[in-house]
């Protein structure tokens, strides 16, 4: 069986709606699923929500409703939709309250027990509520007598419990030693960096259990107890997979597809629950680690990351009324190096919205359509060949694929529309308005327009994961169809071979792919 490439995102709290920064995260994940199912590679794409622990309870209950009501509310009524909006392609959608997820839960954490690395234990010391985390001195800033999260700038809360605690320690030198092996496993550089030293600087036991509220995972060997939410959710990315169950059974088959993952993509405020707690709770159960945990930035706002409860997060929906869900898609893959952070600005995506889709791109597939409509009739001219034009997709593809595979969306992205310039220049160059007035320039004419088609078939498929909406108007403006089959089925490995549009293609007009913004009011 081969493996099939298995991606996921966190599982978003959903004490509230989406805003941008989780679909950030959730568009990067469905870009680099759809660009490796263009590979021709078998992908499972995870997505879902994290819906235990005291922050869903507390606002479940300062709404008065019960947390299972608010929960299946948000993630009816905004998570699920907000996904389908963007378009997301997600394989599957774990929720935590799930049977499927709570008893694989309950199963793995017994064996964990049961083999040594669970044990009982007192934990007093701070946690904070809005990160759903123990805190350690180094995460806290003394205000006044007061002692706050520094992620989040209010008060944290002591907590004085007889928990269940996790030999985490335990796995410090088998990590050090994974990621020395393993560099690759925790990326971009900077945030390996942050988790060896964070490793090297002295990691306790970790609680596991909470004994104060009861909305999250019973612990099976002692019904007092529930699983501390993030030991519960982290489990998510096993859970949806069949996580423990018999192997010739339809999870334990899909868990031996997919196992292990191959990226884990988490904003850089929960890397060290990814590289540090997670490999460890699969290392004490005999798991293979996870390929990569890939830690990207923030989107800020007024230099500070976008969050529910600063109340900075912007909806997605509004960007997306504005400037449609292919350009949201789009830009944030484009503007900021994935691993940065970066700051969302009206002006800045008009301006790329401007230029680069409306001008570069937009303009080029209309033009071209609307220049065979004209001078042939909606025909597409017999096949014909251009040296630099052909040299220079070759190279974008490979360039573009190995950036796409490193998750460096921005070169990749980059790289195709370079291409796109380069063909606006060779039209640009070749007049064929001005060959059209001359009969005995008819020839060249068609090689003009035959070529510019076929760069744009090209581009349609380069750019399909990104904005698949758009290339799949324009595939079918193309008439690329009927010859070629979906878009979907198109093989980043086949982009580069010249001459698919056929001769005899039927091309139309469509609306304009990215129509002039209105002024914003
Ligand atoms: O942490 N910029 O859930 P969460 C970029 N339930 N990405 C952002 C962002 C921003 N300003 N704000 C949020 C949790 N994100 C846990 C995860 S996983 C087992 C459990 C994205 O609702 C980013 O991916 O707080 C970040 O890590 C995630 O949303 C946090 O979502």
């Amino acid at each position: 069986m081969t493996k099939s490439f298995y991606v996921t995102t966190p599982i978003y709290y959903v004490n509230d709606a989406p805003h941008i920064g989780h679909a950030y995260t959730t568009v990067a994940g469905d870009v680099l699923t759809r660009w490796h199912r263009q590979r021709g590679e078998a992908v499972w794409y995870l997505t879902g929500t994290d819906e235990h622990g005291e922050k869903i309870m507390r606002t479940a209950q300062a709404k008065g409703v019960s947390p299972q009501e608010w929960v299946d509310t948000l993630v009816e009524n905004e998570w699920k939709p907000n996904w389908r909006a963007l378009n997301i392609d997600n394989d599957d959608f774990i929720r935590t309250t799930e049977l499927r997820h709570t008893t694989r839960v309950q199963r793995f954490l017994q064996i964990l027990k049961d083999s040594g690395h669970i044990y009982a234990g007192k934990y007093e010391g701070p946690y904070c509520v809005g990160c759903e985390e123990f805190k350690i001195p180094g995460d806290l800033t003394l205000s006044g007598e007061e002692w706050l999260c520094t992620m989040h700038g209010s008060p944290v809360e002591i907590i004085k419990e007889d928990n269940w605690f996790f030999r985490l320690s335990a796995f410090v030198e088998p990590l050090l030693a994974h990621y020395a092996a393993h560099p690759e496993a925790c990326q971009p550089e900077s945030a390996r960096n942050e988790v060896i030293s964070f490793l090297k600087s002295g990691v306790k036991d970790l609680s596991i259990s909470r004994s104060t509220f009861d909305w999250g995972i019973r612990v099976p060997w002692d019904q007092d107890q529930i699983f501390y939410v993030w030991f519960d959710a982290l489990l998510n990315y096993a859970t949806a997979v069949g996580l423990g169950d018999d192997s010739e059974s339809k999870g334990g088959k899909k868990f031996a597809e997919v196992w292990p993952p191959d990226v884990h993509l988490v904003g850089r405020e929960i890397l060290r629950f990814h590289a540090v707690i997670w490999p460890a709770m699969l290392m004490a159960g005999n798991l293979a680690t996870p390929k990569m945990v890939f830690a990207h930035g923030w989107l800020l706002v007024g230099g500070e990351k976008m969050s529910k409860s600063k109340l900075t997060g912007i909806i997605s929906s509004e960007i997306t009324n504005y400037f449609g869900v292919d350009a949201f898609r789009y830009y944030f893959l484009r503007a900021i190096p994935f691993g940065s952070d970066g700051s969302f600005s009206w002006e800045d995506m008009s301006a790329r919205y401007t230029s680069e889709l409306a001008n570069d791109f937009g303009n080029l597939a209309s033009r071209s359509a609307a220049m065979i409509e004209k001078y042939c009739a909606g025909t597409l001219p017999a096949i014909s060949h251009d040296a630099n034009l052909q040299a220079a997709l070759e190279s974008t593809v490979a360039t573009a694929d190995v950036a796409m595979c490193a998750l460096d969306f921005q070169s990749g992205i980059l790289a195709i529309m370079d291409f796109c310039k380069k063909v606006n220049g060779y039209v640009t160059e070749k007049e064929p308005w001005t060959l059209a007035k001359d009969p005995t320039k008819r020839g060249e004419l068609e090689e003009v327009l035959y070529n510019t088609a076929e760069s744009l078939r090209a581009l349609a498929v380069l750019l399909n994961p990104v904005m698949p909406a758009t290339c799949e108007i324009l595939w079918q403006s193309l008439g690329a169809q009927a010859q070629l089959g979906d878009l979907n089925e198109q093989k980043i490995n086949d982009i580069a071979t010249w001459g698919q549009l056929p001769e005899g293609a039927t091309v139309i007009k469509t609306p304009v792919l990215f129509p002039r913004l209105e002024v914003h009011a």
